[in-house]
């Protein structure tokens, strides 16, 4: 590159050195049968910090593919043995969206058909052997933004913004897959509300950001004393919801009650002030028609917590 300026070097550089601290989370999957193409592959990618594995065929490709869910990016090869780069492109398409894994594919093939064929089956990028390095580099960085941008929107559309867990979509979502999931296959299934006890006054005398501060707490607590089987998420509010699977009732039942001692027990310093307050908690245990019934029920519950005196888990 030639760069006449020095803030506009240093610009660029800046971009440069993100990019490389960005990458050593990126695998790439190089696959071509000519093992000079892999190697020199390889070594290009590793000047830019960017692991790669091989593969001389399609069929070898598609079976390190399985072996590592993180790769991100298959450059592959057009004409191979067994099989080639299209098939391989389609094979890969069954399983794995556009979101998730680029297919780039790199050809001496001169056909002007070629690169719009694999583009309709569903690779994203084509690039003709020959490419400079500096192509190379180009290309594989787009697919890397691009890959980025969508992991950026799935959290943004997944995630509640104050706390960072999940959202009541996601919630609603991925908690019915795993409710489905756990009654076809005999697993438990159990359904959580917490909810903060006359948070009301929290947000009244010291204010909303204190509030919001209390909320982030809860989301701090659930993550740290609850660490598999389970979907945390707000459902709205002060409220939360947990789902837990394949858990034992008494490892639900102690789980719970830890939790709101945690808060019964422990005063939360915020700046100068020292706030206190408490959590009432509902649950569910048994399987309802769908995951909306065993959240009906588990607010149920809650309600009687809340009628009995608050600051207490109830099933
Ligand atoms: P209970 O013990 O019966 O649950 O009483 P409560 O005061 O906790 O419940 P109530 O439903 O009366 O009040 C909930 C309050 O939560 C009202 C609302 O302003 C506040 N709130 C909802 N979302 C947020 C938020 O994102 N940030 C803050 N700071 N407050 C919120
Ligand atoms: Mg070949
Ligand atoms: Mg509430
Ligand atoms: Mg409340």
């Amino acid at each position: 590159y030639i760069i006449k300026d020095g803030l506009s070097a240093l610009t660029y550089a800046t971009s440069i050195v993100k990019r490389i601290m960005h990458n050593k989370d990126i695998k790439v999957l190089v696959v071509d049968d000519s093992k000079l193409f892999v190697d020199k592959s390889i070594e290009l990618l590793s000047r830019y910090k960017i692991v790669a594995l091989s593969a001389y065929d399609g069929d070898e490709a598609f079976e390190t593919l399985k072996q590592n869910s993180d790769i991100k990016i298959v450059l592959t090869d057009y004409l191979m043995p067994k099989m080639n780069g299209l098939e391989l492109t389609k094979r890969i398409r069954k399983d794995y969206s556009k979101d998730e894994l680029s297919i780039i594919v790199t050809s001496n093939d001169s056909s002007k058909k070629i690169p719009a064929k694999f583009l309709k089956y569903g690779a994203n990028d084509f690039l003709y052997k020959g490419f400079s390095n500096e192509e190379f580099f180009a290309r594989i960085n787009s697919n890397i933004e691009i890959l980025e941008l969508f992991d950026e929107i799935k959290n943004k559309a997944n995630k509640d913004y104050l706390t960072g867990l999940y959202n009541r979509r996601y919630l609603f979502d991925i908690g019915n897959k795993l409710y489905e999931d756990c009654k076809l296959n005999n697993k438990t299934f159990a359904i959580a509300i917490i909810d903060i006890d006359n948070f009301k006054n929290i947000n009244d005398t010291y204010g909303h950001d204190i509030g919001d501060i209390a909320l982030k707490e809860v989301s701090k607590v659930l993550n740290n004393n609850i660490s598999s089987n389970a979907l945390i998420s707000r459902l709205g509010g002060e409220e939360f919801c947990i789902c837990f699977y394949n858990r034992s009732e008494s490892e639900i039942t102690e789980l719970l009650e830890y939790i709101r001692k945690e808060f019964e027990n422990n005063v939360i310093k915020i700046g100068k002030l020292n706030i206190q307050y408490t959590i009432s908690i509902g649950y569910s245990l048994e399987f309802g028609k769908n995951i909306d019934c065993m959240i009906q029920n588990a607010d149920k519950y809650l309600y009687l917590a809340k009628k009995e005196g608050r600051n207490r888990v109830r099933r």
